[in-house]
């Protein structure tokens, strides 16, 4: 009151007229976003970081609007360095922040123990990356996963191996995370399902680089084909050794190592390695041509691994909000459940559970230097 007695009738005209103005003003809404962006796995989190930040500035270009209000969106990054731990301390910062979504975890580890307190808080994760089946096997309502999981994945590359390769004698070593445990308890169901035998299953662990004693192992047995379970530090770090201990068998990777990062790590004795990787191949379409074009031109650099992952995700919610007219997840979470439409990676659509309808994997080898198409296989 005594503000407006202070005020000439021209000064609050002026005030009134421009108060639509301020009334039109650009509404934040924060995109959480977790993986890790520190130590050993930083590199798939940052590219997965591209990807979600690409998707925003693309939203922003498209003047995005909500409930017919203009919006920006504002990145909350958090770096949960895949540790589980960590990883829980992030998600509660990204819940205390009141942001409206999360995009994220990059490892199963770090997103099962996440997606926990996602869910307790009633906020939507969207998952780029991580694939443990156990993350929509949970009956969660708040989880979301625009990638397949290794039943999918690993489950194929158990099937490909009895029935294509023709494996006879087939080992597994894995890293015991849940990622690495679970993509490869799901490609030694798949091998079982399919007749083939399991000879032998060693493991190590993500924090390892020593692995002689398990492939010294492997070696007495006389495998044809060994599954490897476990990301590119540890993925490429067996395969070196491998070679120095003349240890010939196929050498086949889950996710996360179709990539130069594993090539640059194992280096020459990569050559004829094979691995699993979610989905098409990127350059299969032309919206994923162009994506590859546009993410090089923007971060000089070439997309690693899940950056159209990342993307996806992103576009995923902000289509839910924008189908809602609200951010709030119980308004655009039913959106979430009945969303359907094609972005980067492939078509985006959920089963009941929030894992991905009719998933596909494709199975690549490195040839001359670099991992070229063997074969996509849709579904089981
Ligand atoms: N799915 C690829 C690697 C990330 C993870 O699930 O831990």
């Amino acid at each position: 009151m005594r503000f407006a007695k202070t005020l000439s009738p021209i000064a609050v005209g002026a005030l009134l007229a421009i108060a639509p103005l301020a009334a039109r003003a650009d509404t934040v809404v924060k995109i959480g976003f977790a993986a890790p962006l520190t130590g050993p796995n930083a590199s798939y989190g940052k590219d997965l970081e591209n990807g979600v930040k690409m998707a925003l500035d693309d939203a922003k270009a498209q003047g995005v609007k909500i409930n017919g209000q203009p919006v920006s969106f504002e990145l909350v990054a958090e770096d949960d360095q895949a540790d589980p731990r960590v990883g829980v301390q992030v998600a509660q910062k990204l819940v205390d922040e009141g942001v409206s979504v999360v995009v994220g975890h990059f490892n199963s580890g770090t997103t099962i123990p996440a997606s926990d307190l996602y869910e307790k808080a009633g906020l939507p994760d969207i998952d780029p990356a991580a694939t443990n089946p156990t993350i929509s096997g949970r009956g969660f309502k708040n989880i979301f996963m625009v990638i397949s999981s290794d039943a999918q994945n690993a489950g194929t590359a158990g099937a490909y191996a009895v029935t294509t390769t023709k494996a006879k004698r087939i080992a597994v070593i894995d890293d015991r995370t849940a990622f690495g445990q679970g993509e490869a308890d799901e490609f030694v169901k798949a091998v079982k399902a399919h007749g083939g035998d399991i000879i032998d299953r060693e493991y190590t662990t993500n924090q390892a680089s020593d692995f002689k004693t398990q492939l010294t192992n492997l070696k007495g047995k006389n495998p044809d084909l060994i599954f490897v379970g476990a990301l590119n530090p540890q993925a490429a770090g067996i395969m070196k050794q491998m070679s120095q201990l003349g240890l010939k068998a196929q050498y086949v990777g889950g996710g996360g190592v179709k990539d130069v990062d594993f090539i640059k790590l194992a280096g020459d004795v990569s050559e004829g390695a094979m691995a699993w990787e979610y989905g098409r191949p990127l350059d299969s379409t032309p919206v994923g041509a162009k994506f590859a074009e546009r993410f090089k031109q923007k971060y000089g650099a070439d997309v690693l691994s899940y950056a159209p992952f990342g993307y996806d995700a992103a576009w995923t919610a902000i289509k839910a909000m924008q189908a809602a007219n609200s951010t709030k997840p119980d308004d655009y979470r039913p959106k979430l459940q009945s969303i359907s439409f094609d972005g980067i990676t492939g078509h985006i659509e959920f089963n009941p559970n929030g894992s991905l309808k009719n998933g596909s994997s494709t199975v690549y080898q490195v040839k001359n230097g670099q991992w070229v198409t063997v074969k996509t296989v849709s579904g089981l």
